[in-house]
């Protein structure tokens, strides 16, 4: 069939009136005028993917259907490494990934896990709600991705071993220790004189299970919904760091939406952020005896043995030198005067 230009133009403004005629379309995928996909490194269970599953589903009903975010959790679409390449080439639009591991793309994302930069979650909040996310963000903002405003909490990081107790930084010499991919993880458990090796959370209970380390370190709520249980018996409470999870967007995806479409994404991630902080609080109270019970052997080191070793080694001194004196200063404005 051909149509002359009348005949076109009057069909596709018939077509526009049909269109904004139909009913809401509230049904999953088919029938969304945008079904983007968001990924993500933790099992389903985690409370990452709890309330970003409400964000999903709130946002469906506040857009009348057309925005479906399809969660894939547990590196179902592949590692970290692989998301993030995943995401900056928009073949998955939404993904939510540590600061320390988005630094092998924006270097400056790494600053959070300074060691024992951060002594509670009072100064955390403060940090990255305030002038050190803006700063953090922004740098993201060039990269070509685009950060929601708030940080969901992947916590306050311990080591687990398969084989003894870390009681003093002595025990970390040589010790083969698993590391998220990122600079700064293996710049400070070099520092610490043990054996990182880079692997990515996809790969970490499998070799941790073949042995091909001894040890890992991550937040309480990470180690037990990850099981890591099962292939770990010690657990020392060193508080080494902290590190949260960026909610990014590529930019590309994230500008086809209309900007009231941005907004309701926007609030509902962010609103999503503050609840996960929540349950992680809350679980703070509960996961230590879950993992006990698991058989998980705990104890306590004192960490300033750790920070010295830091010190002496340079650590300090090489990560301000990395980061420039604009994101350091914004960092000692929360933690206090490091190294
Ligand atoms: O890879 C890890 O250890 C994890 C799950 O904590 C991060 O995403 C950084």
């Amino acid at each position: 069939m051909r149509f002359n230009r009348r005949q076109f133009v009057t069909a596709s403004a018939a077509a526009t009136a049909l269109g904004t005629a139909l009913p809401t379309r509230f049904a999953s995928g088919q029938g969304a005028e945008f079904t983007y996909k968001y990924a993500n490194n933790l099992p389903p269970s985690h409370p990452l993917n709890t309330r970003t599953k409400e964000m999903a589903d709130k946002v469906r009903a506040e857009t009348g259907g057309r925005v479906d975010i399809q969660i894939f959790p547990a590196s179902q679409l592949g590692s970290d490494t692989d998301m993030l390449s995943q995401l900056r080439s928009g073949g998955i639009e939404f993904f939510t990934l540590s600061g320390l591991i988005l630094s092998t793309l924006v270097p400056q994302t790494a600053i959070n896990g300074i060691g024992f930069a951060f002594s509670d979650y009072d100064t955390v909040w403060k940090a990255m709600d305030g002038e050190l996310g803006a700063f953090i963000r922004a740098q993201i903002g060039k990269a070509g991705l685009v950060a929601m405003d708030r940080i969901f909490d992947n916590g306050f990081r311990q080591m687990t071993t398969s084989t003894r107790p870390i009681t003093s930084p002595d025990d970390l010499r040589g010790f083969k220790m698993r590391v998220p991919v990122s600079p700064l993880w293996t710049s400070m458990f070099k520092a610490f004189d043990s054996a990182p090796a880079s692997i990515n959370a996809s790969e970490l209970y499998t070799a941790l299970q073949t042995k091909i380390v001894d040890g890992q370190e991550n937040a309480l709520t990470g180690i037990w919904a990850l099981k890591l249980y099962e292939v770990q018996k010690y657990c020392s409470m060193t508080n080494h760091m902290w590190d949260g999870f960026w909610f990014l967007a590529n930019r590309r995806a994230w500008e086809r939406l209309p900007e009231d479409l941005r907004t309701i994404v926007a609030r509902n991630v962010n609103a999503a952020a503050v609840a996960q902080r929540e349950d992680l609080a809350k679980m703070s109270g509960t996961v230590q005896q879950d993992l006990a019970a698991k058989g998980i052997v705990f104890n306590t080191p004192k960490t300033d043995a750790f920070r010295d070793k830091l010190r002496s080694g340079g650590f300090y001194a090489e990560w301000k030198g990395k980061l420039g004196d604009e994101a350091w200063s914004l960092l000692e404005r929360y933690s206090g005067k490091l190294g």
